[in-house]
């Protein structure tokens, strides 16, 4: 069995300030009334849950605290205490030998997930899958939406222009330690960032031009040469196409189909070297239809049945 432990720790990582619209904190709401938890302990695994952002009401917080800005970049008090609280969570949960399951929430929960899972293995690496490359600094977002943006927090570029509240995250990943799959919607300074700091990136040009499981190897061949080395998966549910995952914040057309987006997760599983997966950016509320909802939602369950081994034999 490639997890003989066979315990996760689910994240409820119910946060939207990372971005402007409301809804993408009731992704785990969605996740667990589809039937997520369940579905994982019949593949065989116990599950524990963690409620990091219970004590705080950071939706209201949202609402109602407009001084929570530094310079362009929007909430980063609410986005570095909701991320401190999740590392928190993240560490207890892997402290007790379980694996997290970061349930977002927009991308900025990441932050406190990877935090924890560096701080535990040191050696780890990130597949970050993505239609974005959220690896803005506070100097080149145009948005200033902090969920596009944790990947340079984490790897502490541009670290003097880092915001008070986000001084505590650890410079803990290396350009060598995060390959990108499914890109297609990379800022300008993005690229130029990717670009000089020779980060593993492949966009769906690249998976037109070699196919997904060449992809695939390659990105892992990057951040993972012997492949010894433990793997969060960060997965951002717009990495999928619209048509499979209509319901989240910044779609973009020309994505991953169902089964490429499931294929990645089942290929990380088949390694054995998952530690941590984080699922993010599912958001019900903007679904024109019931079925838009329930396509995001499977989809996001999927990816974490997948991670977790079920379609291995
Ligand atoms: N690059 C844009 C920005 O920084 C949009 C990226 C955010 N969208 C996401 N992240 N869903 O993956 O604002
Ligand atoms: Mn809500
Ligand atoms: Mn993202
Ligand atoms: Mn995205």
């Amino acid at each position: 069995d490639l997890y003989p432990n066979k315990k996760a720790g689910l994240v409820l990582a119910n946060f939207s300030g990372g971005q402007g619209k409301s809804g993408v904190e009731d992704g785990p709401k969605y996740m667990l009334r589809q039937g997520l938890r369940q579905d994982l302990q019949e593949l065989g695994w116990t599950t524990s849950i963690e409620e990091p952002l219970a004590s705080d009401d950071y939706e209201k917080r949202k609402e109602t605290d407009t001084s929570d800005v530094w310079g362009i970049v929007k909430r980063p008090q609410l986005v570095g205490e909701a991320t401190k609280q999740i590392y928190e969570s993240a560490k207890k949960v892997l402290e007790r030998g379980e694996m997290p399951v970061t349930i977002g929430g927009d991308h900025s929960v990441a932050i406190g997930s990877i935090a924890a899972v560096f701080e535990k293995h040191p050696d780890a690496c990130v597949l970050w899958i993505d239609a974005h490359a959220d690896i803005n600094t506070p100097s080149t977002t145009d948005s200033g939406n902090l969920h596009g943006c944790p990947v340079s927090f984490l790897m502490g570029l541009d670290s003097e222009n880092t915001p008070p509240s986000l001084q505590w995250v650890p410079k803990c990943v290396k350009p060598n330690k995060i390959a990108y799959i499914g890109l297609r919607d990379v800022d300008a300074g993005e690229k130029r960032i990717l670009r000089e700091n020779h980060i593993p990136a492949f966009s769906m040009y690249h998976v037109d031009r070699f196919g997904l499981n060449h992809v695939i190897e390659m990105a892992l061949q990057a951040i993972n040469p012997d492949g010894d080395c433990p793997i969060h998966l960060s997965y951002d549910v717009d990495a999928m196409d619209p048509l499979f995952v209509p319901a989240t914040g910044t779609p973009v057309r020309g994505g991953l189909t169902l089964r490429e987006g499931l294929f990645v997760a089942e290929r990380v599983a088949e390694t054995g070297k998952l530690v941590a997966l984080d699922v993010v950016e599912v958001n019900p509320t903007l679904a024109v239809h019931d079925m838009h909802v329930l396509d995001t939602v499977s989809a996001g369950c999927a990816v974490a049945r997948c991670a977790l081994g079920e379609t291995l034999l």
